[in-house]
């Protein structure tokens, strides 16, 4: 059997052997190596496809991990972490306990920089240069963003900076006209006219007739020099980026090893301003699937069972938002790129008018929607739990302070599953509960998921509704929506030994507890704690009239989160005797794996809390029942 070069590659010295020949059987082996793991653990596939002869050239060129490379968002760093000695763990991605999805410093000193959300890799890399520079150090730093995550507001506030600052750095713009759907925006726009344009194309080929024909160096200021003479009247849209301080280069064919190569050599060499790297790649590259349907092979799902046949809390969300902007003209819906995830097409299909999708760019997202309800319509916010951290003050300055209605339609609350610690939604109702003039909310499963929503557009409040990733529990939709009182809370099972106030995705787990816990002999009431803000005061003193112990259960962060509210409200309300467990998440970051192993690994599914909640009855350890105490005396109040 032939050996693989890439068995050879251990780390980027390996890489600097190697002939033109056998870089394009590298690029092909490392293409064949992510399309077969990637098929089983799921992953960033496109992406990392469109950029394997860059990465290559990359480390012929640059010397990691003493040069810095930063790839904005990292779900493009497969290839750089095959070539930088994760080879042997690749097959771990994504899985618990294996390689991270994204790049991070825990992992391999060739992440300088750990990422996950977008747009952040040219503050962090002009962070480093300037540290360089104080020091007096000498190492080159390179951030790779693509067109997609260039949008977002940190990057260009970046960009800004790094211009008026001048110091040596490579900003490298992974252009591929696609962010998970096609870019939006006038940038994109821009970008495209230098993709698709003829008379750019013919100016880049006049520049590389100049490129081979002068030496290093002189380079990039006389094809600038003579493009723009040759192509009088016609303004470079790239000239954008020179204004801005950078020293721009290309577009340079993405495919072509040689070609990057050279315009690397280039970057590094001017090291009197910033460098702005124009390259062109194809999402997909290499896999004909993945060219035709960059959209589906962005993101791949893990070879998994799956529950086919029961729509997801996205699809059910789309679904409902669908219904209420057919009837409701106030109703517009704007999602920071995540259409897919989102699943609004079929709601932009029919109402292209009433979806917008806004960029990578959560903080103008929270307050976009602010104006709109300024002026009497009602936006959907759709987001991830863990971007909608992005824009904090936006929800309190500009949205809640100021009384506006906007809904927030958060997805992926809770534990998220592969996509790990930078994904994991467990912080977002600890960050929302805080916020006056926010109600929170949380459905039980998909049906309730829809009456929330037409709740929340119809309360002429802000509110905020969080749901899991995943697949709904299967119940029947009601095909009549209709109005769930804020602040009310729903008895899904009588009990009065404990009360488990359980909210969204825990409170079918809960129920199941209940089940183990009167097997044991301990009649659990379980409540739909479906908004964590206003809390139900109502049924909590009632609660603790006749049941003797409380525990709340969450997928949330311990801090300030649904548990610590209950506690407080006790608190106040004088009743500080009754033992309370609150059953949630610890003060850390949460590690990547299926949902379910998460689960367990916190005692977040049904075992658990049946375990968690035995612990409140002495007697009972870990779950077993002991001889003795086979009755279950109520806890003095
Ligand atoms: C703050 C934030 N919002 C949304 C996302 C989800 N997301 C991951 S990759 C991606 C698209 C990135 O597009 P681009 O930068 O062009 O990279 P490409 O995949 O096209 O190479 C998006 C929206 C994110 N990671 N971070």
């Amino acid at each position: 059997m032939m050996t693989r070069l890439l068995d050879r590659v251990d780390g980027p010295a390996d890489l600097k052997k190697l002939s033109k020949r056998e870089l394009k059987q590298l690029a092909s082996e490392l293409r064949e190596q992510m399309v077969d793991t990637i098929s089983i653990t799921g992953g960033h596939l496109a992406s990392n496809l469109g950029v394997v002869e860059l990465t290559i050239a990359l480390h012929r060129i640059f010397d990691s991990p003493k040069d810095k490379i930063i790839w904005d968002v990292g779900h493009q760093s497969y290839v750089h972490k095959l070539l930088t000695g994760r080879k042997e763990r690749f097959a771990s991605l994504r899985q618990y306990g294996g390689l991270s999805g994204f790049a991070t410093p825990e992992e391999s000193p060739h992440d300088p920089f750990g990422t996950g959300h977008a747009s952040t890799s040219i503050s962090a890399a002009l962070g480093m240069a300037i540290a360089r520079d104080l020091r007096g150090d000498d190492y080159d730093v390179v951030a790779v963003i693509g067109d997609g995550a260039i949008t977002g507001g940190m990057a260009l506030e970046a960009l800004n900076h790094a211009g008026h600052l001048g110091s040596n750095l490579v900003v490298i713009l992974n252009d591929n006209g696609m962010s998970i759907s096609p870019t939006v925006g006038s940038l994109a726009r821009l970008l495209g006219r230098v993709r698709f344009d003829p008379r750019y194309r013919w100016a880049k080929e006049e520049g590389e007739k100049i490129l081979k024909a002068l030496p290093l160096g002189d380079v990039v200021w006389e094809v600038g020099r003579q493009a723009r003479g040759r192509v009088k009247g016609l303004l470079l849209p790239t000239m954008v980026w020179e204004e801005l301080g950078f020293t721009y280069i290309g577009p340079v064919d993405g495919h072509d090893t040689a070609e990057i190569e050279r315009a690397l050599l280039q970057a590094k060499e001017l090291r009197a301003k910033p460098t702005f790297l124009h390259v062109l790649t194809t999402k997909g590259k290499g896999y004909r699937p993945a060219e035709d349907n960059a959209v589906y092979f962005h993101g791949v799902p893990a070879r998994r069972v799956s529950n086919q046949n029961i729509p997801t809390y996205s699809e059910v969300f789309a679904q409902t938002v669908l219904r209420l902007t057919r009837d409701d003209p106030r109703v517009v819906t704007i999602t920071p790129a995540m259409p897919e995830g989102n699943c609004l097409s079929i709601v932009a299909a029919e109402f292209p008018q009433r979806v917008y999708d806004v960029g990578i760019c959560e903080q103008h997202a929270v307050t976009f929607a602010a104006g709109l309800a300024t002026q009497g319509f009602v936006p959907i916010v759709a987001i991830y739990s863990t971007f909608l951290q992005r824009a904090f003050d936006q929800i309190i300055h500009d949205v809640c302070l100021q009384e506006l209605p906007v809904v927030f339609a958060i997805d992926r609350g809770g534990i998220v599953g592969d996509d790990g610690k930078t994904h994991q939604g467990t912080f977002d109702l600890s960050y929302l509960a805080l916020i006056p003039n926010l109600n929170v909310a949380a459905p039980r499963d998909e049906n309730e998921l829809q009456h929330l929503l037409y709740t929340a557009v119809n309360s002429g409040q802000a509110m905020a509704i969080r749901y899991p990733r995943g697949s709904g529990l299967g119940v029947p939709l009601d095909s009549i929506l209709h109005n769930i009182q804020i602040g009310k809370w729903e008895v899904m099972r009588e009990g009065n030994d404990v009360a488990i106030l359980a909210v969204g995705v825990t409170v079918a787990p809960a129920l199941e507890a209940a089940h183990e816990l009167a097997a044991n002999g301990i009649k659990a009431a379980v409540v739909n704690a479906r908004y964590i803000k206003p809390l139900d005061v109502e049924m909590i003193n009632s609660l603790v009239r006749h049941i003797p112990r409380l525990a709340t259960v969450e997928e949330n962060t311990l801090s300030g989160g649904f548990g610590s509210s209950v506690a407080r409200l006790l608190q106040d309300l004088g009743i500080d005797e009754i033992p309370v467990k609150i059953i949630g998440i610890p003060d850390e970051y949460v590690e990547q794996g299926t949902q379910a192993a998460i689960r367990a690994r916190y005692g977040l599914d049904a075992e658990g809390i049946t375990r968690q909640i035995l612990s409140m009855f002495p007697g009972y350890q870990a779950g077993r029942r002991s001889a003795k105490a086979s009755k279950i005396e109520p806890a003095s109040r």
